[in-house]
């Protein structure tokens, strides 16, 4: 093994098999390490521990109601100006559209998250969750990160913990995991100075799991961030998640750099993602899923990833524009057939699930929840 005390990894094998905590120094360490296979193996077994053979998938569509943006992080190419071209706002009957396809293709849950718009008030987003939930009742809505909770808790002059309630109100059901970015401050200051802070990402979660939402967790990694910033950035996630419990799902993210201030970074290597895939399931014990999100991934990686400590490839997706835009060559929706294939071939056992983890069954067209998937020993 190059570049690294053979000892120590010896050392966090032991842990690893023994389900013990992962400390700082041993996260350095297997970022230090060239030995995929023996992250990958030992990531496989945390894995298997926890969700045995199965791997997860849903059915979902996504929506961004804007892309018009009052931030300017230096990686996104999503964004837009409030006079430029490209900007765009949904109005209700194209929200009530998305969501009545979304509901006649079977999703289980709309993904929806958008820009900070500098004009449209507080009540454009409250009413984005209820035209979907009127039109979908039965649809889970997985919306807003905690990067537009503050946003919110801004323009409505209101308490972050008031926007979560009044979200609730409207129909929301959890959180998604972006925005996070890298939580350390020599990275998250140079790539996305202006908008929330750590720890307002890490106060809006704790909120929202005090109140009793779900949410989940990501990292944007493959840019100018190196292995301690990583560590760094899944220890505070592990912190928050040993006092609240309620992160389901950690989601690596690749930067993309086509169409962002920063396309002169390379896209990062099949190498990189599974080995951050891998040293994600070993340093967040406490984590119930880690996602191999395929748009992000790609099929191929994401297949792969099933065997690297992923028990989860997110969903049917359609409608994806945050990594299209910049540059994603991913499909734009995958059917349940394909997900199902990628999954199987790759030994595993295809479960849908909806947002909360709970089986999904589906006779004759119509789908109904099952028992809640939570057969995991966390060490
Ligand atoms: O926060 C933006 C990232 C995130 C780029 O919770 C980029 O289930 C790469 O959080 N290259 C949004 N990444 C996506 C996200 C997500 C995706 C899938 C599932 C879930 C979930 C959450 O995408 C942003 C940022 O970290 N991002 N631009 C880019 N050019």
């Amino acid at each position: 093994m190059a570049n690294v005390d053979t000892g120590h990894l010896k050392a966090i094998e032991e842990k690893v098999y023994a389900a013990e905590r992962l400390s700082v120094q041993d996260g350095l360490a297997l970022e230090d390490c060239r030995d995929l296979f023996f992250l990958g193996e030992m990531a496989n077994h945390v894995r298997e521990r926890l969700s045995g053979n199965f791997a997860y998938y849903n059915v979902n569509t996504h929506i961004n109601p804007t892309n018009v943006c009052v931030y300017k992080c230096d990686f996104c190419a999503f964004r837009a100006d409030l006079d430029d071209p490209r900007g765009y706002v949904m109005d209700e009957s194209q929200i009530r559209d998305r969501a009545r396809q979304a509901h006649e293709k079977g999703a289980t849950e709309l993904h929806i998250v958008g820009g900070l718009h500098h004009k449209l008030p507080f009540s454009y987003y409250t009413d984005v969750v209820r035209w979907v939930t009127s039109e979908a009742p039965e649809i889970h809505v997985k919306a807003y990160t905690a990067v537009e909770i503050e946003f919110f808790a801004k323009i409505a002059r209101k308490s972050m913990k008031e926007i979560i309630e009044d979200l609730m109100e409207s129909g929301l059901g959890s959180f998604p995991g972006g925005g996070a970015e890298i939580f350390h401050p020599e990275v998250r200051e140079k790539i996305c100075d202006a908008k929330a802070s750590t720890e307002t990402w890490l106060e809006v979660h704790r909120l929202a799991h005090k109140l009793g939402l779900k949410s989940n967790c990501t990292m944007l990694y493959g840019h100018i961030e190196k292995p301690l910033h990583r560590i760094d950035h899944m220890i505070r996630l592990r912190e928050l998640q040993d006092e609240t419990g309620g992160f389901q799902t950690f989601i690596p993210l690749a930067f993309h750099p086509d169409n962002s201030r920063m396309d002169e970074i390379p896209k990062a290597s099949g190498f990189m993602d599974l080995k951050t895939m891998a040293i994600s399931r070993l340093m967040l014990d406490n984590i119930p899923h880690i996602k191999a999100y395929w748009v992000m991934l790609g099929m191929k990686t994401a297949q792969v990833a099933l065997s690297f400590g992923a028990d989860d490839i997110d969903g049917t997706v359609v409608h994806e524009k945050i990594y299209h835009e910049a540059g994603s060559d991913s499909p734009q929706e995958m059917c349940v057939a394909d997900l199902e294939r990628l999954i199987i071939e790759a030994g595993r056992v295809p479960v849908e699930r909806d947002t909360l983890y709970h089986r999904i069954e589906r006779v004759d067209g119509r789908w109904s929840q099952r028992e809640k998937i939570g057969s995991v020993s966390l060490a």
